[in-house]
């Protein structure tokens, strides 16, 4: 069976309640901010191309109220996010804020110091249904869930959600030393029920995209469990044979390379290696946008089709397979009504995304316990709404 994702609600109480606990009062304000996956469009990010995410029904929420004081105290009080912890910090001056235990805190800290208003102190409870670690953007929900909590206390909303997500990638990069693109935070900020999000890393616009009769389909996450020991190393030296391709070519990124240009690269000298990781960027950019029409026009054995061949290009191009993913996509693959199966996010470890008719869910579960050795969880990725304030009731 799929793990039972606990409902907003849920999430929402254990946070009133345990700030009242906590802190011996009503929390006055209530935020959430949920985790994401990624369809289509991988290793495409850092590259200036296309990746098409969506918001998770797995939950980050924020209950809190303002103390008049320059004192800020977070409690974690969810097993998703660490076990009980408790932070505190002064912001009398912002500026003097730094990185440190608990290391949670830091994605807290950096959206505090990076928030364009005025602040004053808060006490707030932190709880999640977002796993940690599982490649589901557990640290982007715990952000913007932080940031929309800030613009509820100060009742001064930034405007533009995309300086909002990059205000929250910012404090990503700053306080928890993760280069990270910019999908996770755009999809926590703007997802939508119902859609998936088209983003140009580029130019950073958007098209959200409804997924038109869904209802009969399902995208199932499988989450490994598998360590993935290699992937930072791994994603340095992928993400530089990109940017030393565009270079050999006189481009500033991938971006702007064609796929006839494989050519010109090969004659300057390219090695065999590099030339496989552009031909994988290449593609899936075009994958991507065809994904978006398909998914527009409800057209799913096409989705299918390209999430297959995503994998099978990531598995043979990029070269951040694993055995255990191959696995998984591989048995998931050979079960009747299942459209197409691929591993998301750097790879090597981490999910796999499989879209499939909702009536198979429960012969590709059986059929990879049958044959995956690890440990697999299971999760339904209903495509939800992004960040927004919610009631204290
Ligand atoms: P995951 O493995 O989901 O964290 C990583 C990068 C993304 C993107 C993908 C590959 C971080 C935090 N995220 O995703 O920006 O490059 O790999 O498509 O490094
Ligand atoms: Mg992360």
């Amino acid at each position: 069976m799929a793990e039972n994702i606990a409902n907003l609600n849920e999430i929402k109480s254990q946070a009133l309640n345990a700030f009242l606990n906590e802190f011996g009062e009503e929390a006055t304000h209530c935020v959430c901010a949920p985790g994401r996956v990624n369809v289509i469009g991988e290793h495409t990010d850092y590259n200036e191309g296309f990746v098409l995410p969506m918001a998770l029904p797995m939950v980050t929420v924020i209950a809190g109220k303002p103390n008049a004081t320059k004192i800020c105290t977070i409690i974690s009080a969810s097993s998703a996010v660490t076990s009980v912890s408790k932070a505190q910090f002064d912001i009398s001056d912002r500026s003097a804020i730094k990185p440190g235990d608990p290391k949670w805190a830091n994605y807290v800290k950096g959206c505090v110091v990076n928030f364009p208003n005025s602040l004053t102190g808060f006490n707030a409870v932190v709880t999640s249904s977002v796993p940690v670690g599982a490649g589901l953007s557990s640290s982007a929900a715990l952000e913007v869930a932080t940031f929309t909590f800030l613009e509820a206390i100060t009742n001064q909303p930034v405007a533009d959600p995309v300086e909002k997500a990059i205000l929250c990638q910012k404090a990503e990069h700053d306080f928890a030393g993760v280069p990270c693109g910019i999908m996770d935070q755009f999809i926590s900020v703007m997802g939508k029920e119902g859609h998936a999000l088209l983003l140009d890393c580029r130019d950073k616009s958007v098209v959200q995209i409804f997924m038109e009769n869904l209802t009969n389909y399902v995208f199932l996450i499988t989450n490994s469990n598998a360590p993935h020991k290699l992937s930072s190393s791994a994603y340095r030296e992928r993400r530089d044979a990109c940017f030393e391709a565009a270079k050999i070519l006189g481009k500033k990124s991938l971006r702007d390379v064609s796929l006839e240009e494989i050519e010109t690269l090969e004659k300057r000298g390219a090695s065999k290696v590099m030339l496989n990781r552009v031909r994988h960027v290449l593609n899936e950019n075009l994958r991507t946008r065809a994904a978006m029409e398909a998914l527009q026009a409800g057209d799913y054995e096409r989705v299918g089709d390209l999430m297959n061949a995503s994998h099978d290009s990531l598995r043979d191009n990029y070269e951040v397979s694993s055995p255990e993913l191959d696995t998984l996509v591989n048995s998931a693959r050979s079960v009747e009504g299942v459209l197409g199966s691929r591993l998301t996010g750097a790879g090597f470890g981490g999910c796999t995304i499989t879209l499939l008719k909702e009536q198979s869910v429960s012969q590709v579960i059986d059929k990879i316990k049958q044959t995956y050795t690890g440990n697999a969880n299971f999760y339904i990725a209903k495509p939800s709404a992004g960040a927004r304030q919610l009631d204290c009731r």
